[in-house]
């Protein structure tokens, strides 16, 4: 690995003392905490130009550092980018490829590398691998609701113990996060996952928040009405719509206290009797508005796909809201004990979201939406403010990231690359950097019936492949067509592109070891004298 900072040399040579035992007071390594909400999405951070909402804490991040604009989430559901997080390397190679898999904790993760290099480890709030987290000196997991956790009153696994905490989920996982820093032992640096909750389903915002964007009204995506045309059946067979999967109770809150209490087997009664009663009452007051237009209105088709986008906004945003305080919080804290300009802050989510675009929500596609990830960094000893980077980069990235600028050597057998040269060049990319990252999604049949797929992009190629009970591909020209409206798989003129790119995503495929399960299966089958 080059090395052309000063930055990095320091930590390398504080890297050399820890090897040879020598006393490492003289020289400090970073902290890194890793900022991780669920499901949040460029589209609502202002720093990448949304304008849905102000994120002044996110931005400062970005501001005083790095914004990428080209970070990719490898496999687009909470479980497996965690896993990919952890461990560096693929879904196929981790082991967890979906939400139904269970984490093979025994094996190596960057936690348990950065904890034997001397490094004082954290994970705070979500975790969602099943078993319990292992190379971590302090942990605190969301435990409700199948580990999604609760927004109100929510209940942790706290190094093994149950506890159950009042309060909402964004603040308490922020005093767990500061509760770690203060009682650290100060003579080592520190690795702290700070996983948010928020802003996943089904969306409840925080006290102060609750009704806050009632009068507001967000701009529709322009793709709002999507009809899928020219699209494959991939997209016309999902189920993750506004207009169809959006429930009336538990996502737009339709249902008074009365009828919840009448009928208590209802979900959102099981969220709704966590909060205390004066939130309860702030609730109601705040949702009654809300019923009583809806019933009044009787609206129908598209009009009542722009009134349920707008309830959808008016919630997601609102949880938004508290992420960002409890981040500002968290840097000013930082700030107030001197640690923060020795601290790699780093914002992301497990993956992007859609926001209406396709008439959607949720995530799982490799549309852009939601394999784009939010990725900002700031570390002022080896990023210059203000930067900006397009390099093409993947979740699988920030374990070997971390490893290096802990001076840690990376394990030869973690299949992500460190950004490291991307943050010391101003967010340039040497001269040899991959030409596209990989994607692939397992989860079918499965909640939102998204197929499953894999694919790769470039700069400014997209191709998919959806297989299992389906073959189609899928391309598309990201400059020309960068809400992906058109599929241009198989047209005459994308021929040659066409070529160079499943060339592309054969030696992708290669290099990472996954394979096209389906042509697999046809070659098994094949092969297989039974079958003939
Ligand atoms: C829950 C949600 C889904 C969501 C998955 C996975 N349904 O099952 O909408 O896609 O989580 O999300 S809900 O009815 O429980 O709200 S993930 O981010 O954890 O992968
Ligand atoms: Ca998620």
């Amino acid at each position: 690995m080059k090395l052309n900072t000063p930055s990095v040399l320091l930590s390398v040579t504080t890297l050399s003392l820890a090897g040879c035992g020598s006393p490492q007071k003289e020289v400090k390594r970073p902290n890194i905490i890793f900022m991780m909400t669920d499901d949040h999405t460029t589209q609502a951070m202002s720093c990448y130009g949304g304008k849905l909402i102000q994120t002044p804490h996110m931005d400062r991040i970005a501001n005083e550092g790095i914004r990428f604009d080209n970070c990719y989430a490898v496999n687009a559901l909470s479980g497996p980018s965690r896993a990919c997080v952890l461990t560096g390397k693929f879904s196929h190679v981790n082991g967890f490829t979906d939400n139904a898999s269970t984490f093979n904790g025994d094996q190596q993760t960057f936690p348990k590398l950065l904890q034997q290099a001397g490094y004082q480890t954290a994970v705070v709030g979500k975790w969602h691998l099943i078993t319990e987290p292992q190379g971590f000196d302090y942990w605190s997991i969301l435990s409700g609701q199948h580990e999604q956790g609760d927004y109100y009153t929510p209940d942790f696994l706290e190094n093994g113990q149950p506890v159950t905490e009042q309060g909402y989920a964004t603040d308490i996982i922020t005093d767990k996060a500061i509760g770690f820093i203060e009682g650290r032992d100060k003579s080592k640096p520190f690795c702290m996952m700070y996983h948010q909750k928020a802003p996943h389903r089904n969306w409840m915002p925080a006290p102060r928040h609750l009704g806050i964007f009632n009068n507001a009204t967000f701009p529709e995506p322009a793709n709002l009405f999507d009809d899928y045309e020219g699209r494959g059946r991939a997209a016309k067979e999902q189920d993750m719509s506004i207009a169809h999967t959006l429930r009336d109770d538990w996502d737009l809150k339709l249902l008074t206290r009365k009828e919840m209490l009448k009928d208590t087997t209802n979900r959102l009664y099981s969220v709704y009797k966590r909060m205390p009663p004066e939130v309860q009452d702030k609730w109601d007051a705040v949702y009654a508005r809300r019923i009583e237009e809806y019933r009044k209105n009787n609206l129908s088709g598209k009009a009542l796909i722009s009134w349920k986008y707008q309830q959808y906004m008016r919630d997601y945003l609102a949880t938004v809201l508290a992420v960002d305080e409890n981040i500002g919080r968290l840097l000013n804290y930082l700030e107030e004990i001197g640690e923060l300009d020795n601290t790699l802050i780093v914002y992301t989510s497990d993956q992007g979201f859609f926001l209406g675009e396709h008439g959607w929500f949720d995530k799982r596609f490799m549309y852009e939406e939601c394999q784009r990830m939010p990725l900002v960094m700031r570390y002022p000893k080896a990023i210059k403010a203000g930067s900006i980077s397009n390099a093409l980069c993947m979740n699988v990235d920030f374990a070997s990231t971390f490893l290096e600028l802990a001076g840690v050597d990376i394990p030869a057998d973690i299949q992500g690359a460190s950004l490291m040269p991307v943050l010391e060049n101003a967010g340039k990319a040497p001269a040899d950097w991959r030409k596209a990252v990989y994607y692939h999604y397992y989860e079918y049949p499965a909640e939102h019936s998204v197929k499953r797929h894999y694919g790769i992009r470039t700069q400014d190629y997209k191709l998919m492949h959806f297989y299992n009970d389906i073959d189609e591909w899928e391309m598309y020209d990201m400059k020309a067509d960068p809400r992906e409206m058109n599929n241009v798989y198989g047209r005459p003129e994308y021929a040659a592109r066409q070529q160079e790119l499943l060339a592309l995503l054969k030696e992708t495929q290669d290099r990472y070891q996954d394979f096209d399960p389906q042509e697999k299966e046809k070659e098994l089958f094949q092969g297989d004298r039974r079958y003939k």
